[in-house]
Formats: structure tokens, C-alpha cells, sequence
């Protein structure tokens, strides 16, 4: 049940290096293409301000872990295969790579900044990082272009007059996207488009599986490897252009964030995940200290490594998710005594209803009202919750 975050991009952009960062996996990394072929998934964490000191508290976390008064709740990070232009139609890893993206419920697209690599993951220099991010969107469009057509085909050898109709089969080829019949009636329509695909042109196609794919795969680009020196100009120069207001941005260095992960856990550094400082409290060989001195640098500019960023960005900002904390009869401690054991993250614009189902059926079914823990007002079923909430659930039962 737990939001899955999919990483694309062309071959040897990072996107390994930063699943291994963010997860603390160990897959190859490697500076030739198709380094990566069969996809991995792994545990990575979003950070959440955690309420307990509020209560003057401390948590007892059941999953994920808090420091510092920083929450990391779990979520699924997905590696995949580099795609190259043409994939829709096979070419690279092709549609194998495509439909490990299935079930990612949100992308974040790394991109290589320092333009050290070709369109197809090769080693070159001053490669614009602007034709990488037309591509892939280009690539994931055909590929939806390819499914809806699948749907339009099936709508047109259907028998006239008893047949569902046309967004009942786009709903059905796109079912994997999250494509409901109502969703693919709204964009039909919002496309200015009649609900008969006879009518449609072939842009309107187009456009149409470009509209589904922006609703249903939103994507922030990771612009990685920023701590190599033509990453600044590129950063400076594309998150200026308007042809790319479209799009969020975060300034990434999986290389720093591995770097400081791997020196915490030898307890040369206490560093905190995401942070934009670290302390030094081990001792340093001459190497050591310069490479950290470069990291030090980097973090304090971008304010932070930046792979924690993009993680929180795609999940929070851009897919709406509201983290929520289950609040007791007695504050934010359970009967076990566990202190604030759970944080669930939860879909955009979700209710103090939807809260209940989602723990479950029965206490949604049983739901009376909510009550804000920090308040301790009485709130309605149908009130909308926000990040950090701690809500208890009465219930009949
Ligand atoms: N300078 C710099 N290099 C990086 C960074 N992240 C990754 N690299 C290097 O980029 C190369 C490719 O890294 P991978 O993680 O294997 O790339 P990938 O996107 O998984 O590649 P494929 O699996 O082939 O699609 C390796 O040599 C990495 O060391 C970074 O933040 N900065
Ligand atoms: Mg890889």
C-alpha cells in the first residue's frame, strides 16, 4: 500500500547511484549504458517534521525511524532500466522498461547536469540536458499514445449502439495508470474533444495521451551530478527558460549523498539524512577531508545533497500527499504505549472519513467524527486533513 516513486531517465545519469543513496542498497553502478536491466525496488524515506516534542513526547516509531525530531517514513523507491529515444518502439531495453513504471504512482526523471553524457548514456562533453528531458517526455507520451490507440482500436471493432463507452475502454487499457472512466471522460472533454474518436485528428490523440500522462505519472526532474563544474551553468541557464516552467527542478548530488551515508554509518560524520549540514566527529585521512570539504560546500549551497529533495518534492508537492499521524484517548500515546507509532501518508484532499477507511473498512463504516489532538476540537467526518494532523477516530464500535 505504500507510495511507489519510479527513477527514469536515459542510461547513466545516476539513477542507480541515487537509489543506492537513498535506500542504502548496493545495485552496480556503472559509467557504461544499461548498467541497470532488471528493475529493483527498495525502501527509501521521506522526511516529516514529527509532532511528538509538541506533546512533549518522544516517538516510538512502529516503521521508518525519527532523528533529531525528523520522521523518515517508508516509502517504495523503484530503479529501472535507462531509456533511450525510440524505446516506445523497442529500441534500448524498450517496452520492458516502460512497464516497470506501471504501478509507480509518481517519477522523478534524473537528468544529467553536467552534460557528460550523450542522448544514449555515452561519454561526451557539453551535452544539453534540454534534449534528455524532451525525450523522455516524448517516450512516455508515445507510449501512452500507443495504449490509447489499443482503446480506440477495441472501441471501433465494437458492435454499434450496445457498446460501453469510449472512456470505459481508455479506462480499461490505462486501468495499470490509474485511469478511471470518469478521469478519461474529463480530460476527453477539458481537450475540447467530442466523446467519438472518429472525430479525433491525430495531434488530438497526441494530446490527449500526453493530458492522461501528465495526470497520472507527474514527474519532477532530479537535475543530478550538480557538483560536477558545468553543472551551475546548465541549472542557471534551463530553470530559466520558460519552455521548461512546466517542470520542477532540484539541484541533486546522489555522489555527495552516498558519500555522507556511507561516512555516518562508519561514524566519521553525524549526518541526518537530507540535511544541509553534518558534523564532523571522527577522525579524517588527509583524502577524507577534502573530499567532505567539497560535500560541505555543496550542501551548504544547494541545502543539501538534494536526493531527500526530490524524494519529498515528487511525493509532497507535486503528487499532494498529506502525511497524517493517529492520535488515542490519550493524546498521541497508544494502549501499548507507544508514542505516536504510526505516520500514514495519505491521498491528496483526503477527509477525516477517508483517514478512517483507510486504516479500516470497519472504522470507516463505524466513523462518528475526528478529534485534532493538538485542539482537542471535535472535527467532521468530511473535513479535509492536513500534513502533520494528529487525529484521533471515534467510532461506534
Ligand atoms: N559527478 C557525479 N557523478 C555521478 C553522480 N551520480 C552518479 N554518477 C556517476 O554516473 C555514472 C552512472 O551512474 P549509474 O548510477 O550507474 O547510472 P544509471 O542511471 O543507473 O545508469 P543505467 O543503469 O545504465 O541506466 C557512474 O559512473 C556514477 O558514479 C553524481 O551525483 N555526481
Ligand atoms: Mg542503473
Amino acid at each position: 500500500m505504500s507510495y511507489r516513486i519510479g527513477l527514469v531517465g536515459k542510461p547513466s545519469v545516476g539513477k542507480s547511484t541515487l537509489f543506492n543513496a537513498a535506500t542504502m542498497n548496493d545495485v552496480p553502478e556503472g559509467a557504461y549504458p544499461f548498467t541497470t536491466i532488471d528493475p529493483s525496488v527498495g525502501e527509501a524515506y521521506v522526511r516529516v517534521e514529527c509532532p511528538a516534542p509538541e506533546f512533549d513526547q518522544t516517538c516510538t516509531p512502529e516503521t521508518g525511524f525519527c532523528r533529531h525530531g525528523t520522521r523518515y517514513v517508508p516509502v517504495k523507491l523503484v530503479d529501472v532500466a535507462g531509456l533511450i529515444p525510440g524505446a516506445h518502439e523497442g529500441k534500448g531495453l524498450g517496452n520492458q522498461f516502460l512497464s516497470d513504471l506501471n504501478e509507480t504512482d509518481v517519477l522523478v526523471h534524473v537528468v544529467d547536469f553536467s552534460g557528460t553524457t550523450d542522448i544514449e548514456g555515452e561519454s561526451t562533453e557539453g551535452h544539453d540536458p534540454r534534449e534528455d528531458i524532451d525525450f523522455l517526455e516524448r517516450e512516455l507520451d508515445q507510449w501512452y499514445l500507443g495504449i490509447l490507440r489499443k482503446a480506440v482500436e477495441k472501441y471501433e471493432g465494437a458492435y454499434e449502439g450496445a457498446e460501453p463507452e469510449i472512456e470505459e475502454y481508455v479506462a480499461t487499457q490505462m486501468d495499470a495508470f490509474g485511469v478511471s472512466p470518469d478521469l478519461a471522460k474529463q480530460v476527453i472533454l477539458a481537450q475540447g474533444l467530442d466523446l467519438d474518436p472518429a472525430t479525433w485528428e491525430e495531434q488530438d490523440e497526441l494530446e490527449l495521451a500526453r493530458e492522461l500522462r501528465v495526470r497520472t505519472k507527474p514527474m519532477v526532474v532530479a537535475a543530478n551530478k550538480m557538483d560536477h563544474p558545468a553543472g551551475a551553468a546548465n541549472w542557471a541557464e534551463i530553470t530559466e527558460d520558460p519552455e521548461y516552467d512546466h517542470l520542477t527542478f532540484t539541484p541533486v548530488s546522489a555522489h555527495a549523498e552516498k558519500a555522507l551515508k556511507q561516512a555516518d554509518e562508519g561514524g566519521v560524520v553525524d549526518y541526518d539524512p537530507g540535511a544541509d549540514s553534518f558534523e564532523i566527529v571522527g577522525d579524517l585521512s588527509a583524502e577524507q577531508e577534502k573530499g567532505l570539504g567539497a560535500i560541505e560546500t555543496f550542501v551548504s549551497e544547494f541545502g543539501g545533497t538534494g536526493v531527500q529533495t526530490a524524494l519529498e518534492t515528487a511525493l509532497f508537492d507535486v503528487l499532494g500527499v498529506v502525511p497524517v499521524f493517529p492520535g488515542s484517548a490519550k493524546g498521541v500515546v497508544t494502549d501499548e504505549g507507544k508514542v505516536l507509532r504510526d505516520c500514514f501518508l495519505l491521498p491528496p484532499d483526503a477527509t477525516v472519513e477517508d483517514f478512517a477507511y483507510f486504516l479500516h473498512t470497519d472504522i470507516g463504516d463505524g466513523l462518528l467524527h475526528g478529534i485534532d489532538c493538538r485542539t482537542k476540537r471535535q472535527v467532521g467526518a468530511s473535513h479535509e486533513l492536513e500534513e502533520r494532523d494528529v487525529v484521533e477516530l471515534i467510532t461506534t464500535a
